[in-house]
């Protein structure tokens, strides 16, 4: 029996993504929690249904830039990956489980395809309370101005922006605890999410 009522209801529609294309933007910051968040999202996408070459994966350095990036991404989800955006990063292990990473600039003069835009864009990032007030600043910018990307685009953006006062506590959210506190990982939780709400926007326009 549970010890607790908090928690999401799993829905009764099992929700087919396999017609979806979906972004993950992540910070880079608190790496590890990051990789397991991330992992935790495709998988659940992938379990859905929807196809690796349609899970487009981006970085940036910190969770403050993840509201900019989304809006650019959606903004220009028209064109295809790898045409405007360039990977920040790779090298982080996401489990065997990271797709398509946009990471090759097209050559100058190409005219960019269109594609399909995104249905629903994924946010990650760590925010660990630290010894000033940057976490409460980070904290409140980021999360309203994803709420002002999301209603802006009409794109759903979900909010993988884990706001943790402990190691503790972002461990235990990405199912890295230890003992007793091994915890959830919730990116397995927005990969659901952003599968139902990219199923119903498509029902909704
Ligand atoms: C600067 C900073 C700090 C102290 N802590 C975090 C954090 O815990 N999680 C995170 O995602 N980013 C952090 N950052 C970086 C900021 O989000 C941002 O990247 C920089 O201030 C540059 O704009």
């Amino acid at each position: 029996m549970s010890s607790t009522i908090k928690g999401i209801s799993q829905s009764e529609v099992s929700y087919d993504g396999s017609a979806l294309r979906v972004a993950i933007v992540h910070a880079r910051w608190n790496k590890t929690v990051i990789e397991a968040l991330v992992a935790g999202a495709v998988a659940k996408l992938k379990e859905r249904g929807v196809k690796e070459s349609n899970i487009i994966i981006e970085s940036v350095p910190g969770s403050f830039e993840l509201p900019l990036a989304c809006s650019k991404m959606i903004s220009g989800s028209h064109v295809q990956a790898g045409s405007n955006v360039t990977d920040l990063l790779g090298g982080l292990n996401f489990g065997g489980a990271a797709s398509s990473r946009a990471s090759t600039p097209a050559p100058a003069g190409t005219v960019p395809m269109p594609s399909q835009p995104f249905d629903a864009i994924i946010a990650i990032g760590v925010l660990i309370k630290g010894e000033t007030m940057h976490f409460e600043y980070i904290c409140d910018s980021v999360s309203h101005a994803l709420m002002k990307v999301q209603l802006d685009t009409g794109v759903p953006v979900i909010f993988g922006v884990l706001t943790a006062l402990n190691d503790e506590q972002a461990l235990s959210r990405a199912g890295l605890g230890t003992g007793a506190n091994k915890g959830h990982n919730h990116g397995e939780d927005w990969g659901l999410a952003a599968v139902e709400m990219g199923s119903h926007l498509r029902r909704w326009v």
